[in-house]
Parts: structure tokens; sequence; C-alpha cells
């Protein structure tokens, strides 16, 4: 098997190749609506997604025009911080309105399988600074986190690829400097990219927003639970832990899957490939330090 440490759409394989069916049919999908804790069904979203604003709106109803809460529950909060520490990553359902994933999709390329540099499209700016977006952020990482890098992902037809397990070890800086520990250096779409020092990746996270359903079929996103807690896995370390119970993160539009950049994450190609579009924005709370200076920084609409 094939190892990268971190792979980002540039590195994605086209594999043409049959899955590993042997593989892939190992029982580790679990329910679409873990988010930590007893299995959470859509039924149950409803009822546990009371807003706080008093007026015992539903999470949903918050966007709507008359109540300005705009607040997911603190139970769905809470179970998905706690799943969070526990796996190093979860499922929030129904996180993103309607009308931003129609905002994406006007601004983003669907012909496209991969954006870097997300952050200057002023559109998703606007989305990685709204409160719709950093509220599950927020609750993990705290007020102060701020969007630092984004990409656009687009497994399609055309593009059916295959990643293999890896952790993202790298961030966008503004310039190569010489720090200890850090490296290498490297340039993806003419942007400085580090590995730095593992403190810095243990407080990121990502959330990755779904502009459209993704089912087993449709390669989704493999994470293997609890992975995230080893720090920064040697190349056979990540290869032993490929073997573990994976889970497959199966969504719908407008879900959202919030993951730490060290879990190791995978994903096959569709086995019936449509548009699987992703919005994947990188946060982090803290400045660099030792003088390095994020590329981006997209701090909160209030
Ligand atoms: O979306 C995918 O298929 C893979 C994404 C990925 O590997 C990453 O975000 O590092």
């Amino acid at each position: 098997m094939s190892i990268k440490r971190s792979v980002d759409f540039d590195d994605v394989e086209e594999s043409r190749q049959k899955f590993d069916r042997d593989k892939e049919s190992r029982p580790h999908s679990r329910s679409r609506f873990h988010t930590g804790g007893p299995e959470i069904k859509r039924s149950d979203v409803r009822r546990l997604a009371q807003c706080l604003c008093g007026a015992g709106a539903l999470a949903r109803e918050c966007r709507e025009p008359g109540c300005r809460c705009g607040r997911l529950s603190r139970s769905v909060m809470d179970a998905t911080k706690r799943q969070i520490e526990a796996d190093g990553y979860a499922i929030v359902p129904r996180c993103v309105s309607g009308e931003t994933i129609r905002a994406l999709e006007t601004a983003l390329d669907a012909d496209q399988h991969g954006i870097r540099n997300l952050l200057s499209n002023q559109v998703v700016r606007a989305i990685a600074g709204s409160d719709e977006v950093r509220k599950p952020v927020a609750s993990v990482l705290g007020q102060e986190c701020f969007a630092v890098r984004g990409i656009f992902f687009n497994k399609n037809p055309k593009a059916n690829w295959k990643v293999t397990w890896h952790q993202d070890c790298v961030i966008a800086v503004r310039e190569k400097l010489d720090i200890e520990g850090w490296g290498p250096w490297s340039s993806k779409a003419g942007v400085i990219h580090v590995r730095p020092a593992l403190a810095v990746l243990q407080q990121m996270l990502a959330i990755r927003i779904h502009l459209d359903d993704c089912g087993e079929e449709n390669g989704p996103l493999r994470v293997i639970p609890g992975s995230h807690r080893g720090g920064i896995l040697s190349d056979t370390e990540i290869q032993n832990r490929s073997k573990e119970s994976a889970v497959a993160c199966v969504v719908l539009r407008g879900d959202v899957i919030l993951m730490r950049p060290l879990v190791l994450h995978s994903s096959s190609p569709a086995t019936r490939p449509s548009n699987r579009r992703v919005v994947h924005l990188e946060f982090a709370a803290t400045e660099l330090p030792h003088g390095a200076t994020w590329q981006d920084c997209v701090h909160g609409e209030t």
C-alpha cells in the first residue's frame, strides 16, 4: 500500500483500479448521524436542536427571518466537542443553510476538481467569517478562532480520485523562515507551505462543508477514529493504524464534517461518480510562534 504523509488534491492519484473489495467491505461504517455518545437519528436532531434564543425554535428555523439567534443547540455542540476530543472528527447534520450552500455553488466552478487558496474568493471569505460556519468550529477552538486556509474538492466522473491514508500536516504561511523543527517547506499554487511543530497542528480544526449528498458510493472521506491522538505518525505507524476499523463519513448536502488535521483520513474512488463538492476550511485560534505568519486570517463578522 502506498502511504503519503500529507496529500492535497494536487497529489491525488487518479485511480482507475477496482476497489480493494476486502478492505472496503470491512464493518467500518457507522450511523450517518453519529455525533458522540448515543447515536443520534435525524428525528432526534430536531428535538436536540432546540435553539437557545428562548423562543423554542429549532436550529434550522433559527436561520430564518424572525429568529436572530443563529445558534445550534448546546447539546448538539457539546456532543460534537466530546466526539472531536475522543475521535478527532464529528458530523454535524444540517449545519449550513440552503442559502449558504447556494452562494458557494454560485461562487465555485463545479467543472474544477480542486481549487486552492479559497480564502481569496470573497464569497468563501464571507462564509468562513459567518456565525453559521464559525459556531461549530468555535465550540471546539473558542471564539477567537479564525480561518487560515481553504480548498475546494470536487470528486466527479472526470476526476474520480483516491487518496491514501494520511494526516494533514502542512499550513500556509507568508514567508519562509529558519525555524527549528519546522519543515519541509514547499510551494503550492504560489503559496509557501510548511510542516510546523506538532503543537500548531494539534490546535487546528477543519470544517468540511458538503455541497452534495455523499453516500458510500460517492467516495466519502474515511477516518480512523482516535488516530489524531498519536501525534505525527511515521509511514509505518500510518500503515499499521490504517488496518484499524475506519468510519465512512456519509453526509447530506448542508451537513459538515469537523476534523482534526491529524486524524488519519483517506478516500476511495466513487463507485457511482457524480459531483461530490466539499469546501474544506481550516481554522486556528492562535498566532504562529517564532515570527511565522499565517498566509490568511479570516476572523468572525462580529
Ligand atoms: O476529499 C477528499 O477526497 C480527500 C481530502 C483530503 O485528503 C484532505 O483534505 O486532506
